[in-house]
């Protein structure tokens, strides 16, 4: 597959996404005030777990982007990508009052109590990343386009294996998440579409462990003698996706596809641990949900839904994106 394809592939996916992201949409908050300048001009970003790349990315763009405005901008995280640990920092924030809280809630139903009582309370709730179900608490939600994520790794995948018959397994966090569980879907339909010689063995889910993943890919690698390709719809579950395919000595052999940019992934890419990464842009994420956050309180104008750009990485063009490799710090 030419360097050149994917590129194309990918470039009118992110555009799709762009231009899909039902931007300017019926459901945006025309103007309320003439942007009075607020006396609470404090921020608070909850991500959805502690030292992950994704969401340091994420915070690194928010906080720039609060600065720049003036705001100051607090940000927590739970230890684990879990509603019980996310949920009472949610609640404690009831005290304090921001102005707003930008938040990648863990769970699509779960959190949704703590995210009305805080809403209630007059503080404007922006989701970045992950998303409720229930439409009716955000002001304005800010994603990848993330089924169209898994679409394009569907295309990928079948590019990869370029004609051959086998299985495909596929990888998701917990469910519940909705970024991963539209990846996955997104995914699936699309490989019946651009590849009806592979056949998905199902979405098998890892708990956001990497070693769950490890797992899977072995247990997979032993149970389905035409297993050819793996794709992972996140961080730890590419990570420990290549953790198992280098343990079963398949390197290579099977095609491994990931999402997200972690310097882990990243390395694997190089290596050909991994045939392909679709990154995301985090600091993108976090730099728009800040500032429709201030156009909240300061009651401008507020977009309801915005797509993130995505993009792929392949071992011959990834130091040319390098912009998209997740950072560790700010
Ligand atoms: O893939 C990202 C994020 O988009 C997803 O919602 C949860 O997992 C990550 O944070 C990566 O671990």
């Amino acid at each position: 597959m030419s360097t050149r394809t994917l590129m194309l592939v990918l470039a009118t996916g992110a555009l799709v996404a762009g231009c899909g992201g039902q931007i300017g949409q019926n459901n945006d908050t025309p103007a309320q005030t003439g942007g009075a300048t607020p006396a609470n001009k404090n921020l608070d970003l909850v991500v959805g777990v502690k030292n992950e790349p994704f969401y340091i990315s994420m915070q690194c763009g928010a906080e720039a982007a609060a600065k720049e405005a003036g705001y100051t901008i607090t940000t927590q995280a739970p230890d684990k990508f879990d509603p019980t640990l996310q949920a009472p920092i949610v609640t404690a924030l009831g005290a304090k009052k921001p102005a707003a809280l930008l938040i990648a809630p863990t769970d699509d139903k779960t959190m949704a109590p703590q995210m009305k009582q805080i809403k209630d309370m007059g503080v404007k709730v922006i989701e970045v990343d992950t998303a409720l179900q229930d439409t009716g608490i955000a002001v304005s939600s800010i994603s990848s386009d993330n089924a169209q994520g898994g679409r394009l790794a569907a295309q990928t995948m079948a590019k990869l294996t370029s004609g051959k018959t086998g299985s495909v397994l596929v990888l998701d966090t917990k469910a519940g998440t909705s970024t991963t569980a539209a990846r996955a879907k997104g995914f699936e339909e699309e490989l019946k579409n651009s590849a009806p010689n592979l056949k998905s063995i199902g979405i098998q889910f890892t708990e956001n462990e990497p070693s769950v993943a490890a797992q899977k890919v072995t247990a997979a690698i032993s149970s389905t003698p035409d297993l050819v390709g793996v794709f992972a719809t996140n961080l730890n579950t590419g990570e420990g996706a290549a953790t198992g395919l280098r343990s079963a000595g398949k390197v290579g052999q099977v095609q491994l596809v990931g999402f997200d940019a972690s310097p882990s992934e990243v390395e694997g890419l190089r290596a050909g641990a991994f045939q392909a990464l679709i990154a995301q842009d985090p600091g993108m994420i976090g730099r728009t949900g800040v500032q429709q956050a201030i156009a909240a309180v300061e009651g401008k104008s507020v977009q309801r839904n915005i797509s993130a750009p995505l993009v792929a990485l392949t071992k011959e063009d990834m130091d040319k994106k390098a912009e998209f490799f997740y950072k560790t710090k700010c």
